[in-house]
């Protein structure tokens, strides 16, 4: 972290992965200029392994699914098994596959019955970045926690009863199962092209939105490389064509990543703050006073340009300049202290922050819908 060099700032931490037998280069070049550095984690490999070995190995663990990581054949099935024994409040859509042709499902999360004629809708997406592992484990936890507690929650009650949720667990189904065979670091999608020897675009940066200016690469080989033109990559395609066929009904966007511990709204691809700027910055606050109320944990807010980076092509920002007025970017757990290997005794405290944050946006644009005429 940051993703990629440009981002790097003065008086800013940079968290570097450095393969064992070059640690001791890299501990000497920063001492000879002078950087400030330690070791945060001195072995990852051990950490990775315990996060990979999981759920359907281990059944009587004791720990719930859902405070596991699972691998892409297991998310498939979870979302298989899940449907079908909820068939009169989840309908499964396909809306498109990935580079390497895996399915891009979502689930339509419903109340069971409602008179409700004017419905609008939540989109939420997980694991556009395939290290993050900690989104797609969330949108599963949401997923899980709706069905649970509509009964019994009532904000989930009324956010259901007002909103459908479309729910894409994992949008960067190819680099996420490449993050459990090759490489757990592994950012971008898996898209291969004649004129380099890189895989990969950077999918948050691949949307139509000042695409590919200051913040963004032509190179292939750079981890925030932003493709051959606009929606290039099928898995952005596939998710910006569905949000147009469905933007009278989507009111609110939300895509899940981390880390950093962040609530962002647009614009991250310009300076300029939005039109309701004033609006976004006091939802996203009162959800970061949430999170510090219930769970004690800081969480930044604002509008993305100015709280993390400069950065085009985003999705959240695309969504927004489509016409989803409320459109939101989580950065979840943590600093930095696991980073993208957050441990699986993490989970529930990061999504329940998530869900909290969540629960109090999306209750806000509840208030908001107009009542039908
Ligand atoms: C970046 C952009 Cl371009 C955006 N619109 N919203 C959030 C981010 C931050 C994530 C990224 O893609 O770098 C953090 Se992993
Ligand atoms: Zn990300
Ligand atoms: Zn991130």
């Amino acid at each position: 972290s940051p993703a990629a060099p440009e981002f790097i700032r003065e008086e800013a931490e940079v968290h570097l992965f450095v393969p064992g037998n070059s640690s001791q280069a890299v501990r000497e070049l920063l001492q000879t200029h002078g950087v400030t550095h330690a070791v945060m984690l001195a072995n990852t490999k051990e950490l990775i392994e315990m996060q990979t070995r999981n759920a359907s190995t281990d059944p009587r663990s004791g720990m719930s699914y859902y405070e596991k990581y699972h691998s892409l054949e297991d998310i498939y099935h979870w979302l298989n098994k899940t449907a079908m024994e909820n068939p009169d409040r989840i309908k499964v859509i396909l809306i498109g596959s990935s580079f390497e042709k895996r399915p891009l499902y979502v689930l339509k999360l419903s109340a069971i019955s409602t008179t409700n004629t004017n419905k609008k809708a939540i989109w939420l997406d997980c694991g556009i970045h395939a290290r993050e592992w900690i989104a797609p484990a969330f949108c599963l936890w949401f997923v899980q926690y709706s069905l649970s507690f509509y009964e019994s929650n009532r904000d989930i009650a009324t956010i259901l009863d007002n909103m459908d949720v479309y729910v894409l667990p994992v949008m960067n189904p190819d680099g996420y199962k490449y993050t459990w065979t090759t490489d757990r670091m592994w950012r971008k999608n898996r898209s291969t092209r004649e004129d380099s020897r890189c895989a990969g675009v950077d999918l948050n940066r691949n949307f139509d939105a000042n695409w590919c200016t200051e913040g963004a690469s032509h190179h292939p080989c750079s981890e925030i490389f932003c493709g051959e033109f606009p929606e290039s990559e099928p898995e952005a395609s596939a998710v910006a064509s569905f949000l147009r066929r469905n933007k009278e009904a989507v009111a609110l966007y939300v895509t899940i990543h981390s880390y950093s511990q962040m609530l962002l709204f647009p614009y991250s691809c310009t300076r300029d703050l939005t039109e309701n700027h004033a609006e976004l910055l006091s939802m996203a606050k009162e959800a970061a006073q949430k999170i510090k109320r219930y769970y004690r944990n800081n969480y930044k807010y604002g509008a993305g340009a100015e709280t993390i980076y400069l950065a085009p092509g985003g999705s959240d920002d695309w969504a927004y300049k489509l016409g989803i007025k409320y459109s939101f970017t989580f950065e979840l757990q943590d600093r930095g202290r696991y980073g993208f290997l957050l441990p699986p005794s993490e989970i529930p405290r990061a999504c329940n922050e998530a869900l909290i944050a969540l629960k109090t946006i999306a209750l806000r644009v509840v208030e908001r819908i107009p009542p039908p005429a």
